[in-house]
């Protein structure tokens, strides 16, 4: 391990029990994790403000983020410029991050259709022709195949349309639509509007801060309506729409008496085609003859949260766990896709004489052992890399030490589920959420979602977060790494409820549901998307998603994909908070834009806070400025609807 200049404190890196055992752990094995360089690195003063600009070869030039009008760039670009140039090109590959997965989910949908990928078929043909009803692909009297085919087709556009709107902005509500429209942010074809915005932030194009926003506004839509969201209805068509399912989470998961494999990354393609080759009976025996009892396959980050909502495939925890896990020695492989994949995981895995397997074209790690995932027959790629895990299983030879902590939890809450838990079984409706919104048991709906990041303790905020907003009677929607932190604090099953305010606590013990109800991984933030129109669409609060009683926020972030994020709820009429940081200088006219005026213009717009009790206080308040708009700021006493009287509202929805 390289000399650190001191070793920070391992209760104030992490608050999981088991990566805190793993740190020390490492440090006992002189193996240097990324915490140790978060420490040993501080992050850049300008760049972390997004105060330099290096778009050519005049510069880089830095602004003095203390006095940030004192200067401009060598080429005239103001601090307003510069900041709104970085921000959109981290819209951009976050939006590219999302629709490069979102497309390659279609390319196996279309090739699942037309015969040429054999191992997977449609799981769920009723949500297939839910989405081709939302797109006003006619169902009725039509084969699958040929509704499949068109809704392909369709969605399509979602990447390539050169010209005009993309489909699912049928899916958003008109006056939220209108918002866009007069604004000129109604995305086309995401990779359109990434060249675009590209483009006008290269040298010497856009140089308004005001102008440049529109773009990164259309940029971030392109990705939460269009690839996200297309991912999002695509993978529940192949692998099924999640439903509640009982899960396991946390490092205990793995087994020392079992082949361990860990999947990592974020295209569900790779962890569906494990399943297929950990389920196969040659594959088992051969694990069985090596001395284990099983294969224990273990899911980690994004992909993990897919195949959890989907199957109840246990996880073993976050970004921030996934060199702890290593550390372990339990791991016998560990493979990993795209996204969120540390580039340190190969050496801390040779460290312990993991097998460490990239499998996708698109993201090789030097030195690394690749064996490429061929979609037309993916499992010759999965049973290579678990005959690698059964031969690091054969030879272990570090010692093993499996932190022993597994939190329980119920996971797998698609929109289409809410819908059902909520309406009953013959006629699912959001109305008795918006009910129970409207007479103040439920005071608003918040999504908490995102990374962890070594500068920033891992799993706390997140945890105090949701907390704070479950006491004040906020119903939690979660997605990604936040899940995963919430799944091991305990709070993600229905027990959680008492911890909530009586109002939400009420609802949720009435229908049996968590406060804190996980919805999937990052892109399957579309669901919230979905919900919030929904929500809109039922009625009482409001004609737009900026009217409802609603903020989201990412504590811990750290990836571009998180901004896309961000930027995409914010154009859609969200209040978000991030923490721990954000990349503009205080004080500057850009800031101003994003964090006040953009609320003006009919869209949400950002906050910001580095405690979790703040963002709560922030959060609430914008909810109780919705509730005051909606005039419903009233706590009322009510009697919960009972099943039928829920089955007789939904009937009038
Ligand atoms: O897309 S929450 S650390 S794993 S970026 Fe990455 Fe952040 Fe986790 Fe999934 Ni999302
Ligand atoms: Fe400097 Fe302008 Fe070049 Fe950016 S584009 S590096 S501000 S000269």
């Amino acid at each position: 391990m390289a000399k650190l200049k001191e070793l920070i404190k391992v209760e104030d890196i992490t608050t999981c029990d088991s990566t805190a055992q793993m740190i020390t752990k490492a440090r006992k094995d002189g193996v240097e994790l990324f915490f140790d360089r978060a420490n040993e690195m501080k992050a850049c003063p300008i760049g972390e403000q997004s105060a330099c600009c290096k778009h050519c070869a005049m510069g880089p030039c830095r602004m003095n983020v203390n006095s940030p009008y004192d200067r401009v760039g060598v080429c005239g670009a103001t601090v307003d410029t510069i900041a709104a140039r970085n921000f959109g090109r981290m819209v951009a590959a976050g939006t590219a991050a999302h629709t490069d997965h979102g497309m390659a989910m279609l390319e196996l949908f279309r090739d699942v259709i037309n015969g040429k990928v054999k191992d997977f078929k449609i799981q769920d043909p009723q949500k297939l022709r839910e989405v081709s009803e939302a797109l006003d692909i006619k169902t009725e009297g039509r084969e699958l195949k040929e509704i499949a085919l068109d809704l392909y087709k369709e969605l399509e556009r979602t990447y390539t349309q050169v010209d005009g709107e993309i489909p699912n902005v049928k899916r958003v509500p008109p006056k939220t639509l209108e918002t866009w429209r007069k604004e000129g942010i109604v995305p086309r074809g995401a990779m359109r509007e990434i060249m675009e915005m590209m483009h006008r932030t290269a040298m010497g194009v856009d140089q308004d801060y005001e102008n440049i926003t529109k773009q990164i506004s259309r940029t971030a839509l392109a990705d939460g309506w269009g690839g996200s969201m297309v991912s999002t209805d695509i993978t529940d068509i192949l692998f099924g729409t999640p439903a509640p399912v009982l899960v396991e989470m946390d490092m205990g998961v793995l087994k020392e008496d079992q082949v361990n494999i860990i999947v990592h990354g974020h295209e569900p393609i790779l962890l569906e085609a494990m399943m297929i080759s950990a389920a196969d009976p040659e594959m088992q025996k051969m694990a069985t003859d090596a001395g284990a009892k099983a294969i224990n396959l273990v899911g980690m980050c994004c992909s993990g949260l897919d195949v959890l909502s989907r199957h109840g495939l246990p996880h073993a925890g976050n970004f921030s766990s996934t060199e702890a896990v290593l550390v372990t020695g339990a791991v016998d492989a560990m493979t990993v896709d795209i996204q969120c994949i540390k580039q340190d995981l190969f050496k801390v895995a040779q460290c312990y004489d993991t097998a460490f397997i990239t499998t996708n074209y698109r993201a090789k790690i030097e030195g690394a052992t690749h064996i490429a995932l061929d979609e037309h027959d993916p499992t010759d790629c999965t049973d290579q890399i678990i005959i690698k895990a059964v031969t690091r299983f054969k030879n272990r030879s570090k010692p093993i030490d499996i932190p022993q902590n597994v939190a329980r939890g119920v996971h797998g809450f698609s929109h289409e589920y809410i819908k059902y838990m909520l309406g009953g079984a013959y006629r699912g409706s959001y109305r008795p959420l918006n009910d129970n919104i409207i007479n103040g048991k439920i005071r608003g709906v918040a999504g908490v979602v995102g990374c962890t990041n070594p500068r920033s303790k891992q799993d706390f905020s997140h945890v105090e977060l949701v907390k704070e907003l479950i006491k004040n009677d906020v119903l939690v929607l979660q997605t990604g790494c936040s899940q995963s932190a919430l799944a091991k604090a305990g709070l993600t099953v229905p027990g959680a409820a008492a911890l909530a305010g009586n109002g939400l606590a009420e609802v949720c013990e009435t229908v049996g549901m968590p406060p804190v109800l996980g919805l999937g991984s990052c892109v399957d933030n579309s669901r919230i998307l979905v919900a919030a129109s929904e929500m809109v669409r039922v009625g009482g609060l409001g004609d737009s998603i900026a009217d409802l009683p609603a903020a989201g926020c990412a504590p811990e972030w750290m990836s571009e994909k998180a901004i896309a994020i961000g930027q995409y709820f914010v154009a859609s009429g969200v209040y978000v908070v991030f923490g721990h940081t954000f990349p503009i200088v205080k004080g500057t006219n850009f800031e101003k834009h994003m964090f006040e005026d953009y609320e003006n213009k009919g869209f949400g717009r950002w906050g910001f806070a580095d405690d979790p009790y703040k963002m709560a206080k922030m959060m609430i308040a914008h909810i109780d400025k919705k509730r005051e708009a909606l005039g419903i700021n009233k706590k009322k006493e009510r009697v919960l609807a009972s099943m039928e009287d829920r089955r007789s509202l939904a009937e009038t929805s």
